[in-house]
Formats: structure tokens, C-alpha cells, sequence
């Protein structure tokens, strides 16, 4: 099995703790079934996510020193300005204390009410901001990203017939703009091919129809265009980012993930009239606009973690190779999952681990869980939880995935690590048949993964180890 060894060293360590499985069953329940709800005490390995959970490097602990506090004009914001024109190449930036925070003033600038938006598949803050504004998503990426046996390289790409399909239905003068995701997150990390952009840009430009990009996971993308795609095998990791920027109009971000920092996000744009309304919005919601609720220290490790994370290919290479250990790992035990392997996470497909449950017991949801008391590693639901209802009918949308999703930090956990998760979740299949359903006993309105509550359908058998 192909492993890439870490291009850094530990400096640092924080100590993590195993607890029993009795100890785990109890945490689980008091949690209602939902990981989010767990402790992160609890937790031996943290797998929930990506966001925030980075290591930072020396050079990004020692930008944290350099501060500059002032309310207004803080030199942070200048280099991190500099930065984002030099790396994504946009004219303009504005800071935002996280991505969601760049959704929501992008999306009640962009979107008129009764607006469609079309997009690479949903994401949930994304998809939300778009609903807020009054928008209704469209789906148009291509079919094979339903489908997680499908081996298609770039599943994250735009089917342009789909586009097409909607310009005619609606109309352009009704089409806000493309929302545009990179190594898309809800299709399991799966990325987007430059084919697929280009083809996408000169589509847009016959109509008329702004790109916006989703930038939150470009660089693993990147790394995924550099080894697949015919042409970019001698293009740097920090030209291919480039390279995609360079077609769309504008991008949301979260640097919570690729930016390698705890906190933190950006909106930016090439077209000025927009960056005076997003200045003007950021200070209702946000703060100055230059700090946009980020810290100036804050905002000089995510210059440094946007600067580190194309400097040498090395380091995505490796990132991205880990989580590929992972699902190869798993794929040796027969553990159904979505191939192929994304950037950032391995995303185990529930409907198959567990046929024995309806969607509407949310599959996913109980994984998770069952995940967790079996090892301690904490994964999260990506399925009809997160999906959501339909605003018209009221009914679970039972997306076609129903997923758990086992998320790589950045530079935080070793191949032992990994080696541990694979082997506990391959005992938990040979046990799969007695994972029960979960019914809902509390459900937010909006997204609701985050704070739900539920108990099993019927009581949990403790399953013999
Ligand atoms: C995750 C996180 C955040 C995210 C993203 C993409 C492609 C925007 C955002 C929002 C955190 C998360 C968010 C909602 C549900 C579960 C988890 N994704 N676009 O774990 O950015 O969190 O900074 O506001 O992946 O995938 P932010």
C-alpha cells in the first residue's frame, strides 16, 4: 500500500484519550445520536471534519505574533489583500470572520427573489444563504456524481447540458450566477476537471452568467488536475489554482480547510461595483472591512497558511495521499464506500453498509454513531440529515447519497491513525447487521444536522466484541 511520509516534523503534541466501549455508549446517548453533540474530550481520533482543524506550522505561530490589532488599516489585512491577489488572483477581497459569512453577503447581493441558482451539487451553508435570498438551487452536475461506484475521474464537473436545459426553461435574466465548488464536498470530495471549467466559462460568457467559485478545497483540486489531467503533469500546484480562479468572477471562501487555518474566510471578486456593496454589508455583519471579524493576527497566519499551501507541491501530495490510504484501506476490507477517493475525506456509503435500514431511519446518522462507540473515531452524517426538507413539500429529501464521512485534518494525524480507523470500521461491518434506525425527537428548522436529536428506532442491541 502506497504511503506518502510527512513532509513536516512534530513540534508540538497534544495528548488525545481512549476511553471503553461502556464509556462510549453512554456519551453517545447522552449526545442524542448526533456527533456534533459529542464532546471533543470524548472523542480518541477526530475525523468530523476538515474546518478548522488544522496543525498550523512554526512559520504560521510565529505570524501570530506579528498582530497588528489596530481597528481599521491593519497591516494584516494589506499582506492578506496582497496574498489572495497574488495566489487566487482577484482584484478585490474582502475578509469575513468564515465562508458562510462570504455566502451570505455574496448571495443578497447576487440573487434577485425567485432567482434560480445553479450549482456542482448543494452545498448546506451555500445552499441556505441561496434559499435566504431568495434563490432555488439547481442541480447540474453531471450524473455520475450520484453514483459512488462510478470510477469517472473528475465527478465534481459540470454537465453544461444541464445548463443549457436551464437557460432555456428560465431564462438567463432569471439565472443569478453559477455557484461553482472545487473537489465538491457533498459528492465525496470529488474534483472538477480545467476541461470542465473552460468549456463552462465560454458557455457563461455566450450568456451572459457569472462564475462564482466556490475556493474552499481549490488546492486539493489542483492536485487532483496535476496527476489526472492530460497537460498539467509539469503545471505547479500553485499555477493550476491560478489557472482555475482565472475563469470564474469571483470566489466565496471558507480558509477553514485548504487556507490551513482555525478560523477565518474571504469574499472576493474582480468586478468593483460588487466589492463597494460587499465593503458596504461586511460592516453590517461582520466588521471594518479590513478585518471582517477576524483577529489581525488571525489574518496573518491565514496570509502565511494561503502562502504555505502552494509553496512546494509536497505538502498536498502527501494531504491528499493519507486520505487515499484511508480508502484503500477500507476497499481491502469490502467496506462500501465512494470511489473515487476524494481530497479530503473517504465518505462511507450507508445505504449499502446498511440495507436494512430505510432512509427516512437515517442510515448515515446511526453510522456515525455506531462508528464512534465502536472506536472512538467521530465521522459525520452527510445524508437525508444534512439534506434537509424541500421548503415546498415539507418532506425529507432523501438525497440519492447517504453518506458518512470520514475527514482528514490537515497535518494532524499519522498513518497509525489511520491504520486504526480502517480496522475498527472493517469490525463494524462484520457487525452491521445489528445497527438499528434513528427517529428524530428534535429537529431544527434550518440546518439541522448541527443541533438535531434522535433515539433508535427500537432499543440497541450492545453489540458482542
Ligand atoms: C465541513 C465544513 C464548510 C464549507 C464547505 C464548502 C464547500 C462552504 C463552507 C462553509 C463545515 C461545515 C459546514 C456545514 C455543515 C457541516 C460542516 N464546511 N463551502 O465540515 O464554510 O464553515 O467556514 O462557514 O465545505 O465540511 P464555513
Amino acid at each position: 500500500m502506497k504511503y506518502i511520509p510527512e513532509p513536516f516534523r512534530i513540534k508540538t503534541v497534544e495528548p488525545i484519550r481512549m476511553t471503553t466501549r461502556e464509556y462510549r455508549r453512554r456519551a453517545i446517548e447522552k449526545a442524542s445520536y448526533n456527533t456534533f453533540l459529542l464532546r471533543s474530550e470524548d472523542v480518541y481520533i477526530d475525523l468530523l471534519t476538515d474546518s478548522g482543524t488544522s496543525a498550523m506550522s512554526d512559520a504560521q505561530w510565529a505570524a501570530l505574533q506579528m498582530g497588528d490589532e489596530a481597528y481599521a488599516g491593519s497591516k494584516n489585512f494589506y499582506d492578506l489583500e496582497e496574498t489572495v491577489q497574488e495566489i487566487f488572483g482577484y482584484k478585490y477581497m474582502v475578509p469575513t470572520h468564515q465562508g458562510r459569512a462570504a455566502e451570505h453577503i455574496m448571495s443578497q447581493y447576487l440573487i434577485k427573489k425567485g432567482d434560480y441558482v445553479p450549482g456542482n451539487m448543494y452545498f448546506t451553508t451555500t445552499r441556505l444563504h441561496q434559499e435566504l435570498a431568495g434563490g432555488k438551487f439547481v442541480d447540474v452536475i453531471i450524473d455520475e456524481a450520484h453514483d459512488t461506484t462510478n470510477p469517472h475521474p473528475f465527478k465534481g464537473n459540470v454537465d453544461i447540458s444541464k445548463m443549457q436545459r436551464l437557460v432555456d426553461e428560465v431564462g438567463v435574466d432569471k439565472i443569478s450566477y453559477i455557484s461553482y465548488e472545487t473537489c465538491v464536498n457533498m459528492a465525496g470530495g470529488q474534483p472538477i476537471s480545467m476541461a470542465n471549467l473552460r468549456e463552462l466559462r465560454k458557455f457563461c460568457d455566450k450568456h451572459g452568467i457569472k462564475i462564482m467559485l466556490d475556493n474552499t478545497r481549490t488546492v486539493e483540486n489542483a492536485y487532483f488536475i496535476q496527476k489526472r489531467e492530460e497537460g498539467y503533469a509539469n503545471k505547479s500546484i500553485r499555477e493550476i489554482v491560478k489557472e482555475i480562479c482565472s475563469y470564474t468572477d469571483g470566489c466565496t471562501c471558507s480558509s477553514k480547510k485548504d487556507c490551513l487555518v482555525n478560523i477565518g474566510g474571504f469574499l472576493a471578486m474582480n468586478d468593483e461595483e460588487f466589492f463597494v456593496e460587499a465593503k458596504a454589508q461586511v460592516v453590517v455583519y461582520e466588521g471594518l472591512h479590513t478585518y471582517g471579524g477576524m483577529s489581525g493576527r488571525d489574518m496573518a497566519a491565514l496570509a502565511q497558511g494561503i502562502r504555505e499551501s502552494v509553496e512546494t507541491d509536497d505538502y498536498i501530495k502527501y494531504r491528499v495521499e493519507l486520505t487515499n490510504y484511508l480508502g484503500e484501506l477500507l476497499t481491502e476490507a469490502g467496506v462500501p464506500h465512494v470511489v473515487p477517493h476524494g481530497g479530503h475525506a473517504i465518505f462511507l456509503d450507508a445505504k449499502r453498509f446498511l440495507p436494512h435500514i430505510d432512509q427516512d431511519q437515517f442510515p448515515a446518522q446511526a453510522l456515525a454513531a455506531e462508528i464512534y462507540v465502536e472506536t472512538g473515531v467521530r465521522a459525520m452524517e452527510r445524508g437525508n440529515v444534512s439534506s434537509g426538507r424541500d421548503p415546498e413539500t415539507g418532506e425529507n429529501r432523501r438525497p440519492k447519497l447517504e453518506l458518512v464521512r470520514l475527514t482528514i485534518p490537515r497535518r494532524v494525524y499519522t498513518q497509525a491513525h489511520i491504520d486504526y480507523t480502517a480496522e475498527g470500521i472493517a469490525r463494524l461491518y462484520q457487525k452491521r447487521a445489528q445497527i438499528k434506525g434513528l427517529k428524530f425527537v428534535f429537529e431544527p428548522k434550518q440546518l439541522r444536522f448541527f443541533q438535531a436529536r434522535f433515539e433508535p428506532t427500537e432499543p440497541v442491541a450492545v453489540p458482542v466484541s
